[in-house]
């Protein structure tokens, strides 16, 4: 195998190719390197880090505890590396996955600035053929997708986009020198996540901002502090308990759900259990109670208590109505998590544009036209998302038995058993994708659990001399019925969400992730690779 930083192309043969270098696909390379396999990883960006990598919008931060928001492989590292504060921000973050990279000599077997475009199967060796936009072809035993659920930005497709004459910047592709708003007349396209953290500090810097909202959002502050020496030590002696609660618990942290159902509470006893998740901040209060995403009227009193204190916070009451949503119960879209974003409209510099009334028709050189006006601007951020879970996949030709793509068998949704496999294609595995809970657990934790499952089935092939695993069809059909009875008992399943791909114009209607919780879901991987992987055919 030539050397990596090479400007020549890739040949040769590996054991697993690996498709991505975020959270998933550098432990990927680790932990397969430590198992004694041969590992090469293509990454389309220059380094490490994934969605943490891309996504260098200002206010960016994750809603998951940094404490648990970390690999939990290596206690030396659990050890060593410093938090700064409750909730890191984007910089900490990426430092922390190049600071994984280094510390375990993983650079020597990712080539960045690769994108891969193909893996096809060749029926007779039952290897794949993988290539990329810069000429590599590497044969492989094993093809392990770790392109992150998040990673395709969506860019709508706006009339006269391409005519503006200012900067287009997108949040998940934001430029590494960054964007200096001083003096400028900002437009902002999207109130997700995204959004929502930006936003205040696009407006500390802007002379004026127009926030272009089509859908209000709920957000919940995430509560961030810095962390001391004293609560880091005593998180770092507590290590071993967090991560045991984490790893039993629906979402991959340790919190627990209020121990009754909400409207087995008095009303007291329950505003006393939102303020508490309050405190804690962002997503997990959609988590407050254990009933709070399947039964409306016990959603409906989260909703009441999160309306009550956003009003609060907010000076215009005309103002404050738009912010509300009224097209989706709490949590059915994932809860936004935010840095003074709603006191951002008390500022004279902001001004909320509400789409819904007057939609977008287009841009021009000056700006953007809505039906109701133009607003001139020097800047346009597009906070609109990714097509997500599905997206980067697509974007990969994948050619299964009988020259079959992954697109077409997907045509109607994506179809897996437990997430790992698809019927057809033999040793492909697709890390936190569609099927398994994804993006509603700790995508960390979540990563190891899926690269350590795939590395056992790997090692139970090679303790047997066999080839290949490979889903059963019925296996798949079945684990597609489980996954859909379950979605179909959730709140969740009632937005219009990227979790259903409904932010994408011709995308089927699909519930996406595997809503049964995080270990339930690692108890029945776990019972399959026990059973001798029932469900799969191996030979
Ligand atoms: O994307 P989104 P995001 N015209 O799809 C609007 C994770 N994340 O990047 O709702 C006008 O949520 C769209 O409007 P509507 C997190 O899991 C986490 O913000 O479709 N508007 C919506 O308001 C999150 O859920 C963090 O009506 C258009 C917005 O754009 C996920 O990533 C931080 C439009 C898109 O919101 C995605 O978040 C960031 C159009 N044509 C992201 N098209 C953390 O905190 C779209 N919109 C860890």
């Amino acid at each position: 195998m030539n050397e990596l930083k090479s400007e020549s192309a890739v040949t040769g043969q590996v054991d697993v190719v690996v498709v991505g270098a975020g959270i998933a696909g550098v432990y990927a390379v680790h932990r397969f390197r430590e198992q004694g396999l041969t590992v090469r990883a293509f990454e389309t960006a220059s380094g490490v880090g994934g969605v943490w990598y891309w996504n260098r919008y200002p206010g960016a931060r994750c809603d998951v505890e940094s404490v648990d928001y970390s690999y939990s492989f290596s206690p030396e590292l659990e050890q060593e590396w410093d938090w700064s504060e409750k909730y890191a921000t984007q910089p900490e973050i990426l430092a922390y996955v190049n600071h994984v990279a280094d510390r375990f000599d993983l650079r020597r077997d990712i080539r960045f600035d690769t994108r891969v475009t193909s893996a096809t199967l060749d029926e007779g060796t039952l290897r794949w053929t993988v290539r990329t936009d810069r000429g590599d072809v590497v044969s492989a035993r094993f093809v392990v997708v770790a392109a992150g659920p998040l990673s395709n930005a969506n860019t709508p497709a706006f009339d006269g986009l391409d005519t503006f004459a200012g900067d287009v910047v997108h949040t998940a592709r934001w430029p590494h020198e960054g964007v200096d708003f001083t003096g400028k007349r900002v437009g902002v396209i999207g109130t997700g996540s995204s959004g929502i953290q930006s936003i205040p500090h696009i407006a500390e810097q802007a002379e004026q901002l127009f926030v272009f909202q089509r859908s209000a959002n709920y957000s919940v502050p995430a509560g961030n502090a810095p962390l001391d020496d004293a609560t880091r030590a005593e998180q770092k002696a507590g290590y071993a308990e967090r991560r045991r609660l984490s790893w039993e618990s629906g979402g991959g942290s340790p919190h627990r759900a209020y121990p009754k159902p909400t409207l087995e509470t008095s009303e007291d006893e329950r505003r006393a259990a939102y303020e508490e998740r309050w405190k804690l901040g962002g997503v997990l209060y959609s988590k407050t109670f254990p009933d709070q995403l399947t039964d409306p009227a016990a959603n409906d009193t989260a909703r009441e208590f999160w309306e009550e204190k956003v009003r609060s916070v907010i000076d215009d009451p005309a103002t404050a109505e738009l912010l509300i949503p009224n097209d989706h119960a709490i949590g059915a879209k994932r809860i936004v998590t935010d840095s003074g974003y709603y006191e951002t409209y008390n500022r004279d510099n902001v001004e909320l544009v509400n789409l819904k009334v007057a939609p977008i028709v287009g841009m021009d050189e000056s700006g953007i036209t809505t039906t109701a006006a133009h607003y001139d601007l020097d800047v346009i951020v597009l906070a609109t998302g990714f097509d997500a879970m599905t997206g980067s996949l697509s974007k990969l030709e994948i050619v299964g038995r009988e020259g079959r793509t992954l697109g077409e068998k997907w045509a109607a949704g994506p179809e897996t058993y437990l997430g790992l496999g698809v019927d057809g294609f033999p040793n492909f595995f697709n890390l936190t994708g569609p099927g398994s809970p994804s993006v509603l657990a700790n995508m960390v934790l979540h990563s190891e659990l899926h690269v350590d499952w795939v590395a056992d089935a790997i090692a139970h092939l090679d303790a047997r001399g066999a080839a290949a695993i490979e889903a059963t069809p019925d296996a798949v059909s079945a684990w597609v019925d489980e996954c859909r009875t379950r979605a179909e008992s959730s709140l969740l399943n009632t937005a219009n969400s990227w979790y259903l791909g409904a932010n994408i114009p011709g995308r089927p209607r699909v519930f996406m992730p595997f809503l049964g919780g995080f270990s339930t879901y690692r108890e029945i991987i776990a019972e399959v690779a026990e059973s001798g992987y029932k469900g799969f055919d191996i030979h």
